[in-house]
């Protein structure tokens, strides 16, 4: 009798805990439209911007930021950084570009029309991805947190953890980041996973699934370390530019319910 008490206690008592953890809801991109991108583009940044996009790109020696026409993939406007910076996460904030560095606690901002250097900033840590709702910037660096930002002074407000299924995200998953709304979109680096986070608990909410963006022949053709990087919202048709590091393809989506 006292078992049977007991076990209908921890049942009740587990109860709302299960409420609180539902299952996370998977969704597809539904392709609108493909076009070309730069293969030799070792995406790490990508924003929308007025019909365009601007994209930074990595590595050592090769690390750009870029203003890109979208239907033909071209590079209009083209500024490469010192060899000694491998450049990471983009966004735009009022009439200024500011652009992330990997390793070298450095962001630099940029004129956005001109991409002229108007200043730079240090930080602690990695720079990875950075988005902007219109009131905080949002950086990842290589964690499992999100760090929150003034967007005029770059100061840290808060660190906060993002979790999935109540569980802390193992580290080096966050990177490219896009603000959308309640939600903020990453990338899940080395993964064909976009996480959504609710941008105001850390909670990832859906997990978007674009494995099939490419086809098996142009996942053999991408070198080693080509995965799936870089994501943009364009609000006024409520789509997604989605693509990935050397990926020869821009994809225009939307995500949907499988
Ligand atoms: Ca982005």
């Amino acid at each position: 009798m006292h078992r049977i008490i007991l076990a209908l206690i921890i049942l009740l008592a587990l109860q709302p805990l299960q409420a609180q953890t539902p299952a996370i809801p998977r969704l597809l991109p539904k392709v609108l439209n493909v076009y070309p991108h730069d293969a030799a583009a070792f995406t790490q940044g990508l924003l929308w911007d007025g019909g365009q996009l601007y994209e930074s790109t990595g590595l050592y020696g090769e690390s750009t930021l870029r203003r890109v026409e979208i239907a033909t993939g071209e590079t209009q406007d083209l500024l490469s950084l010192d060899e000694r910076y491998f450049a990471e996460g983009l966004e735009r904030v009022g009439d200024r570009l500011i652009q992330l560095t990997w390793k070298a606690g450095r962001a630099f901002v940029y004129d956005f029309a001109s991409f002229e250097l108007i200043d730079t900033i240090e930080y602690e840590g990695e720079g990875w991805g950075l988005c902007y709702d219109g009131r905080y910037l949002f950086m990842s660096d290589g964690s499992a947190y999100l760090s929150v930002r003034d967007a005029r002074t770059f100061d840290l407000i808060v660190r906060a953890a993002v979790t999935y299924q109540g569980q802390l995200l193992p580290a080096q998953l966050l990177n490219e980041l896009e603000c959308v709304g309640e939600w903020i979109y990453a990338n899940a680096w080395n993964t064909d996973f976009i996480f959504r986070i609710d941008k105001f608990t850390g909670v990832i909410t859906a997990l978007v699934d674009a494995a099939a963006l490419l086809t098996d022949a142009e996942r053999a053709a991408l070198q080693p370390g080509s995965v799936l990087n870089g994501i943009a919202y364009n609000p006024e048709s409520e789509t997604f530019f989605i693509t990935g590091k050397n990926w020869p393809k821009m994809f225009e989506v939307v995500f949907t319910e499988p």
